[in-house]
């Protein structure tokens, strides 16, 4: 008997489902419809089954933690494909494998992988519904975890299969967390036919098929043929007091502080001044019909890192994450209430950990996994943008890069113009952050902060940056930021979180126009006492260090930066190549 689902009658869809449920083997097919009632009977199951576990729900409503596998717990680049027709297509920075190898192989794991468990159909849409720029997915996965968490990530469910209709036109996601093997786990992204077989993980952007594979991966690859960017940027819009708002987008490395920026309080000195965040970790950047670059988030919740995170960093996450939030790996209280290192308070004598031992106060194991995160609804955010739904997004005024760099990279610094901007980004360095499996705090080359999301030739990824100049009649200028850079005892310099404002405040002004700047080889950078500092307790020099420029580290910079050039061969632009000598002959 063909398949059939009240929700749609969508022949591409059906037939599909059916042809993948023939491989996979589900005991039982159920079409997600995105209410409120399938929420309550989902997360029901998942608590009758152990996958959730109720925590305490006066202190926590309608809030579950959950406990991935120990051994899956952070995004696998190394197990990441993309599989396009030749190698050079992926570039030399993505695994590639042939799609015919790929679909070959995994077509093996997937094959009976369901037997005893039920197929999701989950529909959704990333950006707002009805948008003409949104994207439409639909991810099969055995997942309940999965499912629940795409409820809150996305637009779930009936209004995606309504937009949908009887369209052939949607990202195909197959999913299945197999036996949890790393050695059987494979991301392959098939951008030629819009599809993501994922398996062997439940975890975050290797499972949740909409976030980073098809909104940055896929996405990329669309934008480039499309004429738009797929960024790993958050979004936010900054309110003067005389109420002229102004939007900004950031592109931020893994847990290196986009949530905490689009969140951000400004400090006391900024009586009158608002922030309201769009979005957290992706942006859709396309040429408006007014030639500005305009900006929406495909996402409807945030998966954010929660270690950090307190009443003094991040109020407004604190506040987000108060009701309806699924924690992974966090630790949790006798008392059933959430932990992580650097929540508020005192360190509770006895905690349950992110594995689910018994932890004491003084263990040197962290008792939240460094990646721990929160699931959370946009809709909880008290500084939410009223523009999130807007099917124009918002115009953005600057486009800021910055990453984690003990030392080199200065506070702030302003690009010349859209290719030196372009350069910078390029060339931008983070150390690496529990976000992904493999060692932490090592320097590598992260352009854009796309590096693991890009779905193409990263040299064609920079073409493409460098080609929307002219697409753009009035492009948003474009800055480079660092808040980790640090001093010789080892601390962060900049005290950055809310402080991060008053760098803000100098992007928007440079961005309208309104203030000078001061010329050095790499950028502009604000003149004497052109960042406000008042009512911040910061010694001079330590100001002096966070917005030093020392030659000697710029001359390391930028010859390492050829290597990472190098590796493109013929494909990459020799505009950014050309920056890079010109800097280089300049300093010497
Ligand atoms: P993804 O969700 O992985 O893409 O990360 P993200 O860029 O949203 O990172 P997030 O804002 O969650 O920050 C991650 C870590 O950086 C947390 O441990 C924060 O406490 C820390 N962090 C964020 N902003 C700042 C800052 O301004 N200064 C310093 N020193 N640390 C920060
Ligand atoms: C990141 O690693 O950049 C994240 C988390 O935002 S994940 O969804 O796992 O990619
Ligand atoms: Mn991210």
């Amino acid at each position: 008997m063909p398949l059939t689902s009240n929700l749609t009658t969508n022949k591409h869809l059906l037939g599909w489902v059916e042809e993948m449920a023939a491989l996979c083997q589900p005991d039982s097919v159920v079409f997600c419809d995105g209410s409120e009632a399938e929420t309550k009977r989902l997360t029901e199951y998942a608590v009758s089954k152990g996958i959730l576990i109720p925590l305490n729900q006066e202190k926590h409503p309608g809030s579950y933690l959950h406990r991935s596998n120990p051994n899956d717990v952070a995004r696998v680049e190394h197990l990441t494909f993309i599989c396009t027709p030749t190698k050079d297509e992926a570039g030399p920075t993505n695994n590639w494998m042939a799609p015919a190898d790929a679909y070959l192989k995994l077509r093996g794991l997937f094959e009976g992988s369901m037997k005893g468990r039920t197929m999701y159909v989950v529909p959704y849409v990333m950006g707002p519904l009805g948008s003409e720029h949104s994207k439409i997915g639909i991810e099969l996965t055995d997942s309940v975890y999965v499912t629940l968490n795409m409820g809150i990530m996305t637009r779930m469910g009936k209004p995606a299969l309504d937009m949908l209709a009887d369209s052939n036109e949607f990202n195909r996601g197959l999913h299945c967390t197999g036996d949890v093997n790393p050695e059987r786990r494979y991301i392959c992204h098939f951008p030629q036919d819009n599809t993501i077989w994922s398996f062997g993980s439940g975890y975050g952007g290797n499972a949740l098929l909409g976030k980073k594979c098809l909104a940055l991966r896929i996405g990329s690859y669309l934008g480039r043929d499309e004429g738009w960017l797929a960024e790993h940027m958050l979004i936010l819009g900054v309110e003067d007091p005389d109420g002229n708002k102004t939007y900004v987008a950031a592109a931020f490395p893994s847990a290196c502080g986009k949530t905490n920026f689009a969140m951000m309080i400004p400090p006391k000195r900024f009586a009158g001044w608002r922030v309201y965040t769009v979005g957290d970790d992706i942006a859709w950047l396309r040429v408006g019909e007014d030639g500005r670059l305009w900006a929406v988030n495909p996402e409807a919740g945030y998966f954010g890192v929660a270690p950090g995170t307190n009443m003094k960093s991040n109020p407004n996450a604190m506040k987000t994450i108060a009701k309806n939030t699924i924690f992974t790996n966090v630790a949790v209280t006798k008392n059933g209430e959430v932990w992580w290192e650097g929540l508020d308070g005192e360190v509770p004598e006895e905690l349950t950990d992110w594995k689910g031992q018994p932890w004491k106060k003084g263990s040197t194991e962290k008792a939240a996994h460094p990646n721990s995160r929160f699931t959370a609804p946009a809709a909880n955010n008290p500084i939410l943008s009223a523009h999130v739904n807007d099917p124009r997004g918002v115009p953005i005024s600057a486009v800021i890069f910055g990453g984690r760099r003990s030392n080199t990279i200065p506070l702030v610094m302003q690009s010349f113009n859209w290719a030196h901007g372009v350069y910078l980004g390029s060339t931008m360095a983070s150390e690496t952050t529990a976000a992904a499996t493999g060692a932490t705090g090592v320097v590598r080359r992260d352009p854009m902060a796309m590096l693991p999301f890009t779905g193409y030739n990263v040299a064609d990824y920079f073409a493409h940056w460098l080609k929307m100049q002219k697409a753009v009649p009035y492009p948003p200028k474009i800055f480079m930021v660092n808040w980790f850079r640090k001093g010789t005892d080892g601390k962060f310099l900049w005290p950055g979180y809310g402080d991060n404002m008053r760098v803000l405040k100098w992007i928007i002004d440079r961005a309208h126009g309104k203030v000078g700047a001061q010329e050095t080889l790499f950028g502009w950078v604000p003149k004497q006492g052109h960042i406000d500092l008042s009512g911040l307790e910061i010694a001079p020099e330590i100001v002096d260090a966070a917005t030093h420029i020392d030659d000697n580290e710029w001359k390391i910079e930028l010859e390492s930066q050829k290597t990472f050039f190098d590796q493109f061969g013929e494909r990459m632009p020799r505009t950014l190549e050309l920056i890079r000598q010109q800097l280089l002959s300049r300093l010497s």
